[in-house]
């Protein structure tokens, strides 16, 4: 499990208990974990004992997980490098261009969208705030039959996963999802429930799904507004208690996601010509916000 941030460590954690896990993270979750185990609170309860490093394992790998934050995954497909032509390499990040950039250097890719929310609480911990949907698809040179087998083997460990028929699509979607979805509670500082509360957050969140379903149906994906919208007030509903990863972000001063979310739905529409306003709006906001920050 290369990255082993919020998300990376309630999958990295769930599939130890059954597998033979490492999860490469930073000095301070490492060493956490090395002294106390790896704590999930909340929808998953549990304490476990991954290998934790902050370097790339020697050892042959089968499965090799990528869960970086989006800007991250050219430099860690550089650091893979060792396992390129051997390892079955996936991704489960938020973005829609993660699959494409690891497939350009490893044989073998499948990618998946997750929708859960997850929350780091502090090195060691991280807080599984929402449930959500899980759907992993082949991407190249990787058979149905694997990823059905890695689908199953996930759920086994108590993350249910599914096969998907159409998983660019479903990066499409969750794209479209994420671009509604995090920027707005980034800005407003609220977890996601609060979008389906405030009738005005919730009219933009709307807005921002149908203008990035139009992008989407010009890059030949049949995704409905009316779809989109539903999709993702169910998101903000199951995750209703978590703080969106990208309000983490700039809450710990940190970059967010915006250029490989939002950022990239508005390179599509700029080549289509398709006018953006909301989804360029909260985009830029979010950008200013992170310069601040
Ligand atoms: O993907 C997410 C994120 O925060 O990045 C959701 C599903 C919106 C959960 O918060």
């Amino acid at each position: 499990m290369f990255g082993a941030g919020a998300m990376g460590s309630l999958i990295g954690g769930l599939l130890s208990s059954r597998h033979d896990v490492t999860l490469v993270a930073r000095q301070d979750h490492v060493d956490a974990i090395r002294r106390c185990g790896l704590r999930v609170t909340g929808m998953t309860e549990l304490c476990t004992q991954p290998w934790a490093m902050t370097e790339v394992p020697a050892a042959p790998q089968d499965v090799v997980i990528i869960s970086t934050k989006a800007y991250d995954t050219r430099v860690a497909v550089a650091a893979l490098r060792r396992f390129w032509h051997t390892s079955l390499f996936l991704t489960l990040q938020n973005g829609f261009r993660n699959a494409d950039i690891i497939a350009r250097k490893a044989d073998r890719v499948a990618a998946g969208t997750t929708s859960h929310g997850v929350t780091y609480v502090r090195e060691g911990l991280v807080r599984h705030a929402g449930l959500g949907d899980t759907y992993i698809g082949t991407f190249r040179k990787v058979t149905t039959e694997e990823v059905k087998e890695l689908a199953r083997e996930f759920t086994s460990c108590g993350f249910p996963s599914a096969y998907s028929e159409d998983v660019r699509r479903d990066l499409w979607m969750k794209a479209i999802v994420n671009a509604a979805i995090n920027p707005l509670t980034a800005i407003a500082k609220v977890e996601n429930g609060r979008l389906l509360q405030i009738p005005q957050l919730h009219a933009l969140m709307r807005q921002s799904c149908e203008e990035a379903a139009a992008v989407a149906r010009a890059e030949d994906h049949q995704i409905q507004a009316a779809e989109a919208i539903k999709i993702t007030e169910r998101v903000a509903l199951r995750t209703a208690a978590n703080r969106s990863s990208m309000l983490q972000d700039i809450e710990r001063g940190r970059r967010t996601e915006v250029s490989q979310i939002s950022g990239a739905i508005a390179e599509a529409a700029e080549r289509r010509g398709i006018p953006l306003p909301v989804v360029n709006a909260l985009r830029l906001s979010v950008s200013e916000l992170e310069r601040h920050a």
